[in-house]
Parts: C-alpha cells; sequence; structure tokens
C-alpha cells in the first residue's frame, strides 16, 4: 500500500512543469487578463519564512484566477540595486556584481523549489543595465518635462551609509535602513517633483487600498489650507504661513525657526550672544526631537514687527518648535487659540489675547486660562469681524480684507517636499548628466544611455563611492557643444526602480522602449498588488507618483499603478520575536521542504494565521498539514480505511462537497487561505467516512474526489497533480477549469442544532430549516442523549432560536 512519500514526486513534478512550460504565460486575448504581482525581494541570498509566507498565499490565489479562466500574469524579479552588495565589496572586497548575481542564482533555485506558478522567463534584475537604462531614460524626460532638478539646500545625511535620504527614509530623525541618527547638511541634489501631485495623490478613488495605507498616505502628504499674510518686520517683509487667518487679532508675537536667514539681521547686538547660543544648540536636534519636547525653549532677536491690522509692534522670537524645512518657515503665534503657541507665552510671558470664543462660553481669563482654546467658535475682540464664526467665514473675511491690502493671499501647504533621489553611493542607477563648463547640466542623450556602472572599481574602507575617483567614467563629452563635460558621480535612490518595474514585466526584453504601451493598456492597472505594510508610503506612493508621470507622458491611460493592494501579516519567530540570524530564532524553510515536502511548507504557511494578519510560528504545528496531507492521499487510493461502516447519503456527500467548493471559492475571492484549508480538511473527514458507506464507488463519489482534486490543486500543486494524474488523465490538473458549484446540492433544507438542557448541552438533532417550536421540541425530547435529563423533571421555559439552538429549562 501507497504512503504519502512528497519527496517521491514533488521534483519530478516541478521538472515536467518546467520542461512542458506549464507556467509559461501566453498572451490569449480571448480570456479576461488578470495581472497578480507581489513585492520583488531584494537579493540578500537567502529566501527566508518572510518570504515563502508573502509569496506562497498570493501564487495559490494566482493559480485559482487561472483556473477560474482568467490570463493570469504572475512574474517575479529582484530589486537587486542598495547598499548591502556594496558593504560586501567595502568589508568582504567582494565585487557587488559578482555578489548580488550570485545571490540570484541562489534565491531563484530556492523560489523555483516553492512550486510557485511564476513565470521565470520573465525575470529581470534592476541592476541588468538593460533595465537602469530605463531609468535613466524616465530621468532625462522628466528633466526635459522639469520634473527633475537640481537644487542646494539641507539635506538628510546618514552617517553610516555616508549617503543622503529622502524625507520618506527618515523615521524619527533616524536612517530607516540602518537607524543611525540622520545630520543635516547643505548638497546640491536631484530632485523629482512628486510636490506637482500632491492633490492628485490624495485621491484614492481609483485604488482600493487598505484604510490604513491610505491614512498613512494622506498624513505624509499633509495637506493643510490656510493664508499666507505680511509682516512688516527690520529685515523686511517677512510672511508667515497660518491655517487659522481669522485668529490674526490674536496674533501677540512672531516666531521664526532658528535656522530661518533674516534670523541674523533681526537680532540686535545686546541679543547677539543669546540667539547664536540658541542658535547652534538648536541645530543638533533633530526635528522629532524639536516637535516632541514637552518644555518649550527660544529667544528674543530684539526686534519688533508690525501687526498688519492694529499696526501694533508685536516681539519677533526664535524657537526650535517652528520648522524651517515647513510652509514659510516662520509664524504669527496666537497663544489663545494654539497650544504650542500658549506654552510658549506662558514660559516666556508673552500677552495672551482671546479672540474666539466657544459657543455660549465664558470670556478667557489669560493669566489663569489652562489651555488654549483651538475650537472654531465665535470671533470676539477683533473688532469688525466680531460675532463671525470663526474657522471657514472668519477666515474668507479676515484674508479678503488682508488680500485687498495685499498683504495676504490664500495658500495650501503640503507636508510632502519633492523627492531627492541623488545617492552618493555605487551600486545604483547612474544619474544621466553631464557638466559642462559652457552648458551646466546636460541630460545624456537616448542613444547614450545606458550610462554603465564601470567594473572593476575599487572600494575604499571610508565607504566613499568608487565613482567620485573614477578619472574614466567621470570624463564626458557635451552633448551640446561636444567640448569636454564632467559625469555626475552620484546614483539614484533604488525607490526609482521599483517605482515601474510592474510595467517592465509586461515586455521585460522589449529593447526600443520602457513600456510596452499595448500590452500595459490590457495588464494594468495590477488586479492584485500585494506585499508588507512597512511599503506603505516609500514604494506605494513612489509608484503612484511615477504611474502619473507615465500617464502625463502619454504611456499609459490611467493614474493608479494597483486596482487592489493587500499586505500579508508578518510571521514571528515561536519566541514572538521578528526572526532574524542574530537572535538565533529563524526556521529555514529549505529545511522544512527537505523534511516535509513543499505541499505541506506551503499548506502550513496558508494555515497558521488569518494571511492578512500573521502570527508566532508553532514549529509542531507543521504536523497537522502533513497528516492531512497523508490522509488526503490515502483517501484517493483504492483500500478501505478501517473503522464501522458509515451510512453517508448521497444527498449528505454532494452537500459536503458543493458547499465546501462554494466557501473555498468565495475564500479565495477574498483572501481566507486559512479558511480554506480547514474547509478542505472538514471535507477530507467527510470523505473518509464517506469511504466507508454505501455511496463508495457511486458516481457522487467520483463527482467528490474529483471536485475535491480540483480544489487541491492551486494550494498543493504537487499533490493534486500527481493524484490527478494517478487517475488516468493527461492533461494537467493546472489546467483544467475550476469546477462550478451547483447550488441547490450546496443547500441543505435541514440543520443540525444543538439541544441544552437548563443551559447545558446533551445532545444534537437534525430538524428541517422551516421547522416550527412545536415540531423542534418534539424532536428535541425524542432525542435519547437528552431523554434521561428530562425524566422526572418538570418544564419551566422551552426557547428554540431557530437554526441556533434548542434549550429546554427544567426543575
Ligand atoms: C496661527 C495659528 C492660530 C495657527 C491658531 C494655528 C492655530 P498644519 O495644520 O500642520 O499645516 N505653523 C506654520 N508653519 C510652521 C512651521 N514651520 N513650524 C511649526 N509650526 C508652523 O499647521 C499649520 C499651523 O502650524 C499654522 O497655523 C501655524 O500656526 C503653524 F489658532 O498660525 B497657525
Amino acid at each position: 500500500s501507497a504512503r504519502y512519500n512528497p519527496h517521491a514526486f514533488e521534483a519530478s513534478w516541478q521538472e515536467r512543469w518546467e520542461k512542458t512550460g506549464l507556467y509559461t504565460f501566453q498572451d490569449d486575448a480571448s480570456r479576461p487578463a488578470h495581472y497578480a504581482l507581489t513585492m520583488f525581494p531584494y537579493p540578500s541570498g537567502n529566501l527566508h519564512m518572510g518570504h515563502w509566507y508573502a509569496y506562497v498565499a498570493p501564487d495559490a490565489r494566482a493559480r485559482w484566477m487561472r483556473m477560474n479562466g482568467h490570463n493570469v500574469l504572475f512574474p517575479m524579479g529582484f530589486d537587486a540595486f542598495g547598499l548591502p552588495a556594496e558593504n560586501a565589496a567595502i568589508k568582504r572586497g567582494l565585487d557587488p556584481r559578482a555578489w548580488t548575481y550570485g545571490n540570484i542564482a541562489d534565491m531563484t533555485g530556492q523560489f523555483q523549489r516553492m512550486g510557485t506558478m511564476i513565470d521565470w522567463s520573465r525575470r529581470f534584475n534592476t541592476c541588468d543595465p538593460e533595465y537602469y537604462r530605463w531609468n535613466q531614460w524616465f530621468f532625462t524626460e522628466m528633466f526635459r518635462k522639469g520634473l527633475a532638478y537640481k537644487k542646494d539646500g539641507l539635506v538628510n545625511w546618514c552617517p553610516n551609509d555616508q549617503t543622503v535620504l529622502a524625507n520618506e527614509q527618515v523615521v524619527n530623525g533616524h536612517c530607516e535602513r540602518c537607524g543611525a541618527a540622520v545630520e543635516r547638511r547643505e548638497l546640491s541634489q536631484w530632485y523629482l517633483k512628486i510636490t506637482d501631485y500632491a492633490d492628485e495623490l490624495l485621491d484614492f478613488s481609483g485604488s482600493d487600498m487598505p484604510e490604513r495605507v491610505k491614512t498613512m498616505q494622506t498624513n505624509w502628504i499633509g495637506k493643510s489650507v490656510g493664508a499666507e499674510i505680511d509682516f512688516d518686520t527690520p529685515a523686511g517683509v517677512e510672511t508667515v504661513f497660518t491655517t487659522r487667518p481669522d485668529t490674526i487679532m490674536g496674533a501677540t508675537f512672531l516666531v521664526l525657526a532658528p535656522e530661518h536667514r533674516k534670523v541674523a539681521a533681526l537680532t540686535t547686538p545686546d541679543q547677539l550672544a543669546e540667539v547664536t547660543a540658541y542658535t547652534e544648540l538648536a541645530g543638533g536636534k533633530t526635528d522629532v526631537d524639536r516637535q516632541s519636547a514637552t518644555e518649550k525653549t527660544g529667544v528674543f532677536t530684539g526686534s519688533y514687527a508690525t501687526h498688519p491690522l492694529t499696526g501694533h509692534q508685536i516681539p519677533v522670537w526664535i524657537a526650535d518648535y517652528v520648522l524651517v524645512t515647513y510652509g514659510t518657515g516662520s509664524i504669527m503665534a496666537v497663544p489663545a487659540h494654539d497650544g504650542r503657541d500658549f506654552d510658549f507665552a506662558r514660559k516666556f510671558g508673552l500677552p495672551i489675547q482671546e479672540v474666539i470664543r466657544p459657543e455660549g462660553g465664558e470670556a478667557m481669563d489669560p493669566l489663569n486660562a489652562a489651555e488654549a482654546y483651538t475650537g472654531e467658535g465665535r470671533l470676539v475682540n477683533s473688532g469688525e469681524f466680531d460675532g463671525l464664526p470663526g474657522g471657514k467665514s472668519g477666515t474668507l473675511a479676515v484674508t479678503g480684507k488682508l488680500a485687498e491690502r495685499g498683504v495676504a493671499r490664500a495658500k495650501t501647504t503640503y507636508r510632502l517636499r519633492d523627492w531627492l533621489i541623488s545617492r552618493q553611493r555605487f551600486w545604483g542607477t547612474p544619474i544621466p548628466i553631464v557638466y559642462c563648463p559652457e552648458h551646466g547640466a546636460q541630460p545624456v542623450p537616448e542613444g547614450e544611455l545606458p550610462v554603465r556602472l564601470p567594473e572593476n572599481v575599487t572600494f575604499t574602507p571610508a565607504g566613499q563611492s568608487p565613482l567620485k575617483t573614477d578619472a574614466a567614467f567621470k570624463a564626458a563629452t557635451c552633448p551640446v557643444c561636444g567640448g569636454p563635460a564632467e559625469r555626475d558621480t552620484d546614483t539614484m535612490d533604488t525607490f526609482v526602480d521599483s517605482s515601474w518595474y510592474m510595467y517592465r514585466f509586461l515586455n521585460p526584453r522589449l529593447s526600443s522602449a520602457a513600456v510596452d504601451v499595448e500590452a500595459a493598456k490590457r495588464f494594468m492597472p495590477i488586479d492584485l498588488y500585494t506585499g508588507g505594510i512597512e511599503h506603505a508610503i516609500l514604494h506605494l506612493l513612489y509608484s503612484r507618483f511615477w504611474t502619473r508621470v507615465m500617464r502625463d507622458m502619454g504611456l499609459t491611460d490611467h493614474a493608479e499603478p494597483f486596482k487592489v493592494v493587500r499586505n500579508q501579516g508578518i510571521i514571528l519567530a515561536a519566541d514572538g520575536e521578528k526572526m532574524s540570524k542574530s537572535r538565533g530564532n529563524v526556521v529555514d524553510p529549505g529545511d522544512l521542504v527537505r523534511e516535509y515536502g513543499v505541499d505541506t511548507v506551503r499548506t502550513y504557511l496558508m494555515f497558521i494565521a488569518p494571511w492578512e494578519v500573521g502570527g508566532p510560528w508553532d514549529p509542531s504545528g507543521i504536523n497537522g498539514p502533513a497528516k492531512w496531507l497523508s490522509r488526503v492521499y490515502t483517501l484517493f487510493g483504492d483500500e478501505q480505511a478501517a473503522g464501522p461502516a458509515e451510512t453517508t447519503t448521497e444527498a449528505d456527500l454532494r452537500y459536503a462537497v458543493h458547499s465546501t467548493l462554494k466557501k473555498v471559492s468565495s475564500d479565495f475571492e477574498r483572501l481566507s487561505f486559512n479558511t480554506i484549508v480547514s474547509g478542505l480538511m472538514e471535507l477530507t473527514n467527510t470523505l473518509v467516512k464517506a469511504k466507508r458507506s454505501p455511496v463508495y464507488g457511486t458516481p457522487a463519489w467520483e463527482e467528490a474526489l474529483n471536485i475535491f482534486n480540483l480544489m487541491l490543486a492551486p494550494m498543493v500543486p504537487h499533490l493534486a497533480e500527481e493524484l490527478w494524474q494517478a487517475k488516468g488523465e493527461r492533461d494537467s490538473v493546472h489546467l483544467a477549469q475550476w469546477p462550478a458549484t451547483d447550488e441547490a446540492a450546496a443547500t441543505r433544507d435541514t440543520v443540525t442544532i444543538g439541544v441544552q438542557v437548563s443551559g447545558k448541552v446533551r445532545g444534537q438533532v437534525v430538524i428541517s430549516k422551516t421547522a416550527t417550536q412545536q415540531e423542534a421540541m418534539a424532536a428535541a425530547r425524542a432525542e435519547a442523549s437528552v431523554m434521561k435529563f428530562l425524566e422526572g423533571k418538570e418544564t419551566v421555559k422551552e426557547v428554540y432560536v431557530a437554526g441556533k439552538i434548542i434549550n429546554i429549562v427544567v426543575r
């Protein structure tokens, strides 16, 4: 008798599939297009459990879509530029190219053992010159459209990674990659104008993304509607940005960021020492430290500004709670109605003037008030504006009046900054710009792309990019005059690579263009994009920006790259911590595959937790799926299982099969993989019993096995194929159609419900769904297990919740 031995057939099926090109994507316009993509991995060298968890379930989903008649594109590649390759070069003298491609080869092998339907013939790596050439092309196109520009300014510098970072890569003042505290540097760098699309990126109507992803992006973009208002100062006009112009009559002082360029001109000689000391102190703190500080700090500049409505002289202070990078880097302080200004005024004894009062509220006592009133309320102490509702109406009136005099303008501000893409690193896409002494920054002409990374460069322990010292790389000619020019030696942020890679899979070898426009029309936006929540802002926002740029270039006809985005949860180690080498709690999927076979590992990963939630790894948990698959294997065999004879009827069997099929189909639709496994496990129990019943061998039995086999195919592709072909089928189970539910068979007019006696479950009965209370009670009383608890007792109450429970209360 045959026992389930996955090692006997898994590898050989994979070989057969490979040889017959089973998963090679065939473009077939007669079937509806379906593009499923999971975020591609970084080639670190190993596919860990997190990768398996992320890839296996979407693979099952893609297989299911294929069986449902869709023309499914499910490709994979590698996000292959980035620092680890360069660090291996600096620390261990390895060639970043060899290191990266070696890892890619290893990981592709590991991936292939996973038994997915990925079409490997479409694989590309973002470090392939044939790919990054198009990064360069996009960059030069954006340069021509003014969407890529170079600017001097304060930038985030990671002292550990020796490179600048985008704002998105700074998390709480620290480098998102290595955790080092980020410093500020003044540098000239390349930016992409994502801010041009800020408003559009707030519109999520074209993309079904998890709520928290939308919230994170909305907060990141941070749109604020208000006005800019001009104040006269001894150093010229100073413009502030405010979201509450209606509070202007309560503005009792101005505050500038310590780095504001007017600080020097406003500082009076007797305040100079204090201001200088404070400015130096503030420069050493991160924005986050500055904004979260509980105690407000600041100093008076010695100068006064003129209030544009009252003409009063109000003091100008500097304080680090005002950021130089937001708005205009200065504010009008309204301590009565802004919490930060309130704390500041309290601390330094500055005047607090109430101008907004809550509906029906008391006047504010400036000396004893506990906090600012930040609601909309109604205007008071505001002269001609008194009585107006605060918020919108007040703002309109005040801004209107100031605008007439030319000292205010309505203004919308965003927290979002342009995307800084220059990196002072080697292992990335060279920025295709040359600097001519005569003609300045010039894009490299398309015919000369790609600008290739040089080979055999020498890395220094200090970590400086070898491009900076490579004379041959730097030497270039100006495309305008043909004279000598110097190449930009920075490379692009690797998030550029992943911003449009999904388009490249549509035709990865196309040499005449970045994107196959016709294919994009049919396959984009992506029907289901999956990956980790950690990409909620960076990658997803950048891709949404890039797609809009492509639309404006005429390459696509849509604005959103993803129709649906879903995030998988995280699988933690058995100790509840993240699996990591340093903690020594890593479970290697390769080891598990060698022990249990791929299908068991796949099943376990789908069974372990609701996919979008994740959970801890239970080392013994894999035994359940392993046993289940052996039961399944035996079920399909000829021998009769031991055990008492069963009485399963044809209707019972068909009900079990079709109701499971209906549930599994809807679970696939909503990505509920763990309940698919449990549904199939439950059905296995029914089938094992049915095998010992008269229904065994009938057409209903044959139908049951057939449907069960097809339902197994997306989840356990090897076992399903083995069972399918053992039955004598000639075509792969993966080319078969997903079975149709027989709706009549899938619903039953009877239900099994529990019977309680005085609240304790004593038995169950099968009754008609439409049974009356009387019929239900009669059935319950006739049940032997219930009867003995009723004997000699008096019934006090009968409860029947239709379809759910019967309770007979006795005394
Ligand atoms: C006066 C005022 C009165 C304000 C009031 C608020 C309430 P959001 O919503 O985040 O955009 N502000 C402006 N520029 C700033 C900067 N560079 N650093 C720190 N704070 C700054 O916040 C806009 C408000 O934050 C602005 O409106 C300004 O304070 C402050 F009852 O102006 B407000």
